[in-house]
């Protein structure tokens, strides 16, 4: 009855996150607004202050009639609209953000891409001066990637958004090109930092649980459910022999082989998209990573058909592909896939966050009814 009625509870709190929170607004966030660029595009940005060393302004998608009319765009698709922003050389683009509430955590998301596949640039963002995306290597590779930041707490009702391209990987014209950038209200999993149950705090083996027995710690009174190899440690534990600490608080999840650990999450608005964000690190001395998926109901949101085993023992950032919610209530999974071997995967700092472009999964579905409708009357 305790726990049923604790369940509830977290259904609760998770609903009134989930769906009454929302977002702070981008100026121009799609680049669709402002007059018609003139090739090749170079011309101020509607809404956004650019500052660099080198030219900035908007591409329309091609028109494909063989001419390259879009020059930065460089053939491929605008993910949302039909305009994108370019940004050539190192410099910032940005904008004051308002309609923060302080206190709550958010994450940005947009789309990035680059020129030429043969040159690189090196885009990241910040917003309030705090940096959410780390810079890293950006070239043409087809199409611009979705991007989903870490989650950060607001600090102020306005924050200063910047989109920054760096020069450690640029070479070439190094050009950055951003489409859709937004903000979304996130929500921490109920125990989605493993800050409870707290373990003990003495030396080394006691300083962790797992459900297969091991370790001197607790997982009683954690609101995820735990099996095999899968637990809790606390910093400085016999699994940090180089000290790899929390990026939240003093506890993170792992799982060691096929443990997994699991939870509900309610107060979901069926029919509407979610991510899921976290951190995961591999264990220090010399082990590897364990390869994991990540479920949102039984569809792998996260590590394919074979996991993925992260290969760097600082924490760094991830996200699931975006769902589409089929009931109030789905239960996420962390399932490791380590067939044998002492392989180990850390995680901390579980979010959930609606995806906050419906209206573009409404014109994707459209396309398809379309298509098909064409490929019926064709049959005929
Ligand atoms: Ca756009
Ligand atoms: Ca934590």
């Amino acid at each position: 009855m305790g726990r049923m009625i604790l369940a509830m509870t977290v259904g609760l709190v998770l609903a009134g996150a989930l769906q009454a929170r929302a977002a702070p607004a981008v100026t121009n966030w799609s680049f669709e607004e402002g007059t018609a660029p003139v090739w090749p595009g170079y011309g101020d940005i509607s809404g956004w202050s650019h500052v660099g060393t080198g030219g900035a302004g908007v591409n329309p998608a091609s028109t494909a009639l063989g001419t390259d009319y879009s020059p930065f765009l460089s053939g491929q698709a605008v993910p949302e609209g039909s305009r994108i922003a370019f940004q050539q050389g190192a410099g910032t683009l940005s904008q004051e953000v308002s309609g923060f509430t302080i206190g709550q955590v958010y994450t940005l998301r947009y789309y990035v891409g680059g020129r030429f596949a043969s040159t690189g640039s090196s885009p990241y963002a910040s917003v309030g001066g705090v940096t959410v995306v780390t810079e890293h290597a950006k070239s043409n590779t087809g199409s611009l990637a979705g991007v989903i930041s870490a989650p950060f707490v607001a600090t102020a009702e306005t924050l200063t958004l910047t989109l920054g391209n760096g020069s450690t990987y640029a070479s070439g014209d190094n050009t950055v090109l951003w489409d859709a950038v937004s903000f979304t209200a996130s929500t921490k999993l109920a125990d989605g930092g493993f800050e409870n149950p707290v373990q003990p705090s003495d030396t080394g083996w006691t300083k962790f649980k797992q459900a297969s027995g091991t370790g001197g710690g607790t997982l009683a009174g954690s609101l995820w459910t735990w099996t095999e190899g899968a637990g809790i440690c606390q910093n400085g534990g016999a699994f940090q022999g180089a000290g790899q600490s929390a990026p939240e608080g003093v506890q993170h999840a792992l799982i060691q082989q096929t443990g997994s650990f699991y939870q509900t999450v309610s107060g979901l608005e069926v029919g509407q998209s979610y991510v899921f964000t976290w951190f995961d690190a591999k264990r220090n001395d010399g082990h590897s990573g364990n390869p994991y998926q990540v479920l949102a109901g039984d569809t792998v949101v996260f590590g394919g058909t074979t996991g993925y085993a992260p290969t760097s023992t600082a924490f760094e950032s991830r996200n699931s592909k975006a769902f589409v919610a089929t009931a109030t209530s789905m239960q996420v999974k962390f399932l490791g896939l380590g067939a044998s071997g002492d392989v180990t995967t850390f995680f901390d700092n579980v979010y959930i966050s609606q995806v906050p472009e419906p209206s573009s999964i409404v014109v994707l579905g459209m396309g398809i009814i379309g298509l098909l409708c064409y490929a019926w009357r064709k049959k005929r």
